[in-house]
């Protein structure tokens, strides 16, 4: 018998019951202070049977914050909310990491602390318009960062990691892709930088493996994943050689060990057209687990993993509509249609009131 979705594999120190993985998912439904409240359990708990649910996008650091309702990984309110939907992913039996970010430039004066400028790593105002309180507003020009003020930023992953094993996480997610702070590092269209955080790849990718390094320092490399979308073109994000920079990625990520390596395969959110790339051989140069991520579905998910591409592929928009995904796969069920006008923020509704199967 081949491998195929159903079959139990183990990331780093994380045993799943099946490859199907919960993708992470905006959803913009915490409440005040950026706490996950009680629909926030009801939704994970729901989707529980999933090999493994990897959250939302959650902010390490008041400064991190990008859309409105986001939960946060970093006060004691927040890690008590977590608390709660990590209790009852693990009653259901399953497994929960959480994804940490900061979305740098991808944010607006008036989701951050005294009014700030977002920051970045070049001054390069992105284009498109900012999901505000207010609702959309034009991107600002970001502020650049100071070299002085990186270790700062490396720390607060490190805290958001303490905070995640307080609130009871099976590990965290490194998200370093979909033109976020660390993939503005990545990729050159939004690096211009003088130091040695800009130019070469190399330098590029230091940020990135510094967090990857004190992360794992902080919780165990067997609790780490790390998230990358090579040429996802959403948030106005370039590189003019994306196969040569994402090689380079892959290989130096290989030393840490990590619990699994994340690759959003193409691009996603209709941020354009993404470039050619040769994916199987980025795969090729990894020699830990890698997770797939892009619009699969069970037959070409099936084929990955049977295939040796993936050891395991993230569902995304499938998850939102059907809560018990897992077995309708089983089962060669229909599953439920999204409707995409209650993905980001709202009520309940089209949230927690998909049905299962009777
Ligand atoms: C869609 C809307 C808001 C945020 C990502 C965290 O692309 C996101 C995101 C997606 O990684």
């Amino acid at each position: 018998m081949s491998l195929d979705l159903f079959s139990p594999v183990t990331l780093g120190s994380v045993a799943l019951n099946n490859r199907m993985v919960m993708a992470p998912l905006t959803r913009n439904r915490a409440a005040e202070g950026g706490v996950p409240q009680a629909m926030n359990v009801t939704y994970y708990e729901q989707r529980a049977s999933a090999g493994l649910i990897i959250t939302e996008a959650t902010p390490i650091s008041p400064m991190a914050h990008g859309y409105p309702a986001l939960p946060g990984i970093y006060t004691e309110a927040q890690i008590a909310g977590w608390r709660k939907v990590t209790d009852a992913v693990h009653a259901k039996g399953g497994k929960i990491v959480i994804q940490l970010w900061h979305v740098g430039r991808i944010s607006h004066p008036s989701l951050l602390p005294n009014a700030a400028l977002p920051v970045a790593p070049s001054a390069i105002k992105p284009k498109g318009q900012a999901f505000t309180y207010q609702g959309l507003v034009d991107y600002v020009t970001p502020r650049a960062l100071e070299t002085s003020e990186l270790p700062a930023i490396v720390q607060d992953y490190v805290h958001a990691s303490h905070a995640a094993m307080t609130a009871g996480f099976d590990g965290v997610e490194i998200h370093a892709a979909n033109g976020y702070l660390l993939d503005q590092f990545l990729r050159d269209g939004t690096n211009q930088r003088q130091d040695q955080y800009g130019g070469s790849v190399e330098n590029r990718a230091r940020l990135l493996l510094e967090v990857t390094q004190a992360v794992v320092d902080a919780i165990g490399a067997d609790k780490v994943g790390v998230r990358l979308s090579p040429v996802n073109p959403f948030n106005d994000m370039r590189d003019s050689q994306p196969q040569y920079t994402f090689d380079y990625v892959t290989q130096v990520l290989n030393p840490f060990g990590l619990a699994y390596l994340h690759v959003v395969e193409g691009g996603i959110h209709g941020g354009g057209e993404a470039e050619p790339f040769d994916f199987g051989a980025m795969r090729k140069l990894y020699k830990g687990a890698y997770m797939a991520n892009l619009s699969y579905d069970k037959a070409r998910a099936n084929a990955a993993i049977a295939n040796g591409h993936a050891d395991c592929v993230a569902f995304g928009v499938p998850f939102i509509a059907n809560p018990d995904l897992v077995e309708r796969f089983a089962q060669n069920a229909p599953l439920n249609v999204a409707d995409s006008s209650t993905f980001y923020g709202g009520s309940e509704h089209g949230y927690i009131d998909y049905p299962t199967l009777a």
